[in-house]
């Protein structure tokens, strides 16, 4: 176990900078990841609220992002229904739509937290954000429509296309669900982000969003939906968003692992001697968080931290604790959360080679004066 992310010589160099003593400067922008297509996580520093603004929420693009005349944008549902659906923007909006706050994390989220390397998105911890959804809940549209007979999934297809890696032909981004998670009543077409047309990054002008689940699901863009009877298998399917198994068959990836971090304090950062105020933050997919846990012992000891009352089914929690400093110099807190469910977040990172679903406890590292 690496017992912390600094080494003796970045620890023993932990400078008391000007801005540990003043509230820290909120970015205004994402930090960009990739240029193009763009792909960008929130800064860190921003992680301390419930609610992420949409100007700091992440973007994860694979393709250019597909400008949409709305005058011409349709939605098409298709394959197997009673009626195929044909719907503008204005059809959608006038339906019975419904709200819900859900915090959505990237599968490739702390990649870079693996060791050895792994390629893809260097994604530190700012590849998870928290929204309030609007839109159309999809059984809706699916119901008036008609489920025709032996639907196993649905396929949903964005406007964004391109070649994906070591392939020749272009496709589209493309996903599919089980039909049971597509009718579920929280599975929605979002057209609205935070009270907020979608924006352009997000999706707009109509995305899936699929709560408690990894974001890849969440289809931005759409063009088509389709109801199939078979296995769907595109390459964002297939071949990535799987965790590869010796000897068995690929785990697609589905709902996100439970995992917990630190607003306060950051990884180098001083602290008193004595009663320090933690906080931060922690979700499931699999279950409601039942428990926070802090040690500062690397993991031999735990104490139960407090965790807010506020609880949406679909959102991270914030977390306080108490923290009595009773070492000088270096220190290292480590959190840990656990659903009701049963289960826990790993000690260390479980590695893989495609970099998904990294959810080992987290630790930082600070300065007692
Ligand atoms: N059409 C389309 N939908 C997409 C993607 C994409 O590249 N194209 N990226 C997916 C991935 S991997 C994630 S993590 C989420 C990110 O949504 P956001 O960019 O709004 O944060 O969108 C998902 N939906
Ligand atoms: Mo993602």
């Amino acid at each position: 176990m690496r017992n912390c992310r600094c080494s003796p010589a970045e620890a023993s160099g932990i400078t008391k900078e000007p801005w540990h003593t003043q509230p820290h400067p909120q970015p205004a922008t994402l930090v960009t990841i990739d240029e193009a297509p763009f792909v960008g996580e929130t800064p860190i520093e921003a992680i301390n609220s419930w609610l992420t603004p949409n100007s700091l929420y992440y973007a994860r693009n694979h393709y250019d992002v597909p400008s949409v005349d709305i005058s011409k944008w349709e939605l098409i549902v298709d394959g197997i229904v009673e009626n195929i659906g044909e719907f503008t923007y204005s059809d959608i909006v006038e339906m019975p739509s419904k709200t819900i706050p859900v915090t959505m994390e990237c599968a490739g989220n702390n990649r870079t937290d693996l060791y050895p390397p792994v390629s893809g998105n260097k994604f530190q911890g700012g590849a998870v954000s928290t929204a309030i959804w609007s839109g159309v809940p999809l059984n809706l549209i699916l119901k008036t429509l008609g489920i025709g007979r032996n639907v196993k999934e649905i396929i949903f297809e964005g406007l964004d296309s391109g070649i994906p890696d070591g392939h020749k032909k272009e496709s589209p981004y493309g996903r599919s669900l089980p039909i049971e998670i597509g009718m579920h009543t929280d599975t929605i077409l979002a057209y609205e982000m935070n009270g907020e047309s979608l924006p352009v990054d997000h999706g707009y002008p109509l995305r899936l969003v699929v709560p408690g689940w990894y974001g890849m699901a969440s289809v931005k863009w759409l063009k088509r939906i389709s109801l199939v009877d078979y296995k769907y298998e595109g390459f964002f399917q297939k071949d990535r968003y799987i965790i590869e198994q010796e000897d068995s068959k690929p785990l697609p990836l589905t709902l996100m692992k439970i995992k917990s971090l630190f607003s306060k304090p950051r990884h180098g950062e001083f602290c008193k001697y004595g009663e320090n105020k933690i906080a931060g933050l922690a979700w499931s997919g699999t279950g409601k968080v039942e428990r926070v846990e802090i040690s500062d012992d690397f993991g031999k000891t735990w104490s139960v931290a407090q965790l807010s009352d506020l609880s949406h089914e679909y959102t991270w929690q914030q977390w306080t604790f108490e923290w009595e400093a009773t070492q000088k110099g270096h220190n290292t807190l480590m959190v840990r959360a656990s659903d009701d469910k049963g289960n826990t977040q790993p000690l260390d990172n479980i590695w893989n080679r495609l970099g998904y679903a990294v959810n080992g406890v987290q630790r930082v590292c600070v300065n007692i004066e």
